[in-house]
């Protein structure tokens, strides 16, 4: 295995992040998951993440990926800096289903802008719902600039979780900031293996 890169899955609370890692990690995921506390919580579910998801999976024989979810909850916030530390990119998940949570993920993607400059692709979650919202409709209402990939997402499908994380893949390569993700590979490999840029 030659590079291991970070990848960070964040978005708001119930997005789909722990499901999204699930899906598509090779190893039993490790999570953090506790019995939801406030009645509003409880309403939409029963865990929530309180410190994180962490999984991993390759992707060529040279490339594997690290993958960590943060907990969706502002409260638990104090965590995002400590998970966003030499990521790679990251994936914004959105509750297509839920726009009563669109200010809370704006908040968030203004927050990850000043925490780390790597770039970002948002996933429209939880497409298989009748009452979600196409990714042109979420874009619009979240007013996400028209060069940052919005993708469909089904986070229960690892298929659909598969071409998300290839799409972020192809838009740090597109990004030129190859600097910044360059900086962030961990080489596990000899030398020898080291790339030449
Ligand atoms: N229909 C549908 N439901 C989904 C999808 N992804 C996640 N869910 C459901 O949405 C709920 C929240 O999923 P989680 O993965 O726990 O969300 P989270 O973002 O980790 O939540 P927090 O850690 O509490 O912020 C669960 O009931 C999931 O089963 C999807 O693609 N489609
Ligand atoms: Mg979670």
């Amino acid at each position: 295995m030659k590079h291991m890169l970070k990848i960070v899955v964040t978005g708001s609370f119930a997005a789909g992040k722990t499901q999204f890692i699930r899906s598509i990690s090779d190893i039993d995921v490790v999570d953090t998951d506790f019995k939801t506390t406030t009645n509003e919580e409880r309403g939409l579910k029963s865990e929530t993440t309180v410190a994180l998801d962490f999984g991993t999976i390759v992707i060529t024989p040279s490339l594997k990926l690290y993958l960590f979810g943060t907990p969706g909850q502002v409260r638990f916030d104090y965590m995002w800096e400590e998970l966003a530390t030499g990521c790679i990119g990251y994936v914004v998940l959105v509750d297509s289903c839920r726009p009563a949570y669109f200010a809370e993920t704006q908040h968030l993607m203004h927050r990850f802008t000043e925490i780390t400059p790597a770039p970002f692709v948002v996933a429209a979650n939880k497409q298989d719902d009748p009452a979600a919202l196409p990714p042109m409709y979420v874009r619009r209402r979240l007013g996400i600039p028209a060069e940052i990939p919005v993708l469909p997402c089904v986070a229960s499908e690892r298929s659909s979780v598969k071409l998300v994380l290839i799409s972020l893949l192809k838009h740090i390569t597109s990004y030129g900031a190859t600097s910044d993700a360059e900086d962030n590979v961990v080489d596990d490999a000899p030398s020898s293996h080291a790339s030449s840029a």
